[in-house]
């Protein structure tokens, strides 16, 4: 065997069909978002800070799975950091500048907490590969992550490490929605859900908090890190949809295949800049 022959059973099998994903375009998740509208106090919401860490990342593959990778990226002018006004509890939250992040925007063009997923997969792993700790922290009146992917029947533990009032109040119509007040006495609350749903989240105490609880039924979902970047692994071989989810930008799709024998399929996800009207305000 000669020249490249011999090195074929090592190649990847990059494959992406009908490459070309559709934007649907939406605003504020409308599209897929299912539930109760969370009310426009997401005007004065925190940013993440520079702690958050992509969540959800399943890692390491074995043979004959594949790996789906890839950057979720806006074209053209990023929206400006917005800091948000602190207007109570301000000793305890405004130790931190807090920013709009709807839409949060690296140098390059990244998108940080997009909702990367593919469905429909068959065998593969189980929901248990996603581990078993969930936690929705409140820290100087903030919440981290901003984006948080729980299991159907996983425990979502929601802690207040400020020592001052907090009221969770989710925003959903498949799951029970809740509303609870986390005095600072209380560390811990802890909810479960049952069936999948994007879920947001606000504080009632202090408007300008939010963050997402991503209620999901299988293990292949990821959230982008701050340049943007995902990572599915230990995907079974097969053609599927994957789905990117933007809560300002709503979702956008692709056709990929998963060879027979495994390896990497890249694709980047790509947004268009909201127009000027629609941008962040
Ligand atoms: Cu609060």
């Amino acid at each position: 065997m000669t020249g490249l022959g011999r090195f074929i059973p090592h190649v990847i099998l990059l494959v992406i069909l009908a490459g070309t994903g559709c934007n649907d375009g939406a605003r504020p998740g409308a599209s897929e978002q299912s539930g109760t509208t969370p009310p426009p106090a997401g005007r004065d919401r925190p940013g993440i800070g520079p702690e958050a860490k992509a969540t959800g990342q399943l890692t390491g593959g074995s043979a004959g799975q594949g790996v789906f990778r890839g950057r979720v990226i806006l074209r053209g002018d990023p929206p400006k950091p917005r800091k948000l006004q602190v207007v109570k509890d301000v000793a305890v939250c405004g130790i931190i500048d807090h920013l709009d992040d709807r839409l949060v925007v690296d140098h390059r063009g990244g998108i940080r907490n997009a909702v990367v997923s593919i469905n429909g997969v068959k065998g593969g792993r189980g929901i248990a590969a996603m581990g078993d700790d969930f936690v929705l922290d409140q820290k100087s009146c903030a919440y981290f992550p901003h984006v948080l992917l729980v299991p159907v029947g996983g425990t979502l533990r929601v802690l207040n490490r400020d020592g001052v009032l907090h009221n969770i109040h989710t925003y959903s119509s498949i799951n029970p929605a809740f509303n609870v007040a986390q005095p600072k006495a209380l560390k811990e609350i802890r909810k479960t859900f049952s069936s999948p749903e994007r879920i947001a989240v606000r504080c009632d105490v202090h408007g300008w908090m939010s963050s997402w609880v991503i209620v999901v039924d299988h293990p292949y979902h990821a959230v982008t890190d701050e340049d943007g970047r995902f990572e599915l692994s230990g995907i079974p071989p097969g053609r599927y949809v994957a789905e990117c989810w933007q809560e300002e930008l709503g979702t956008v799709t692709v056709d990929v295949t998963i060879g027979e024998d495994g390896g990497e399929t890249r694709h980047d996800f790509v947004y268009d800049a909201p127009a000027p009207s629609a941008a962040l305000n």
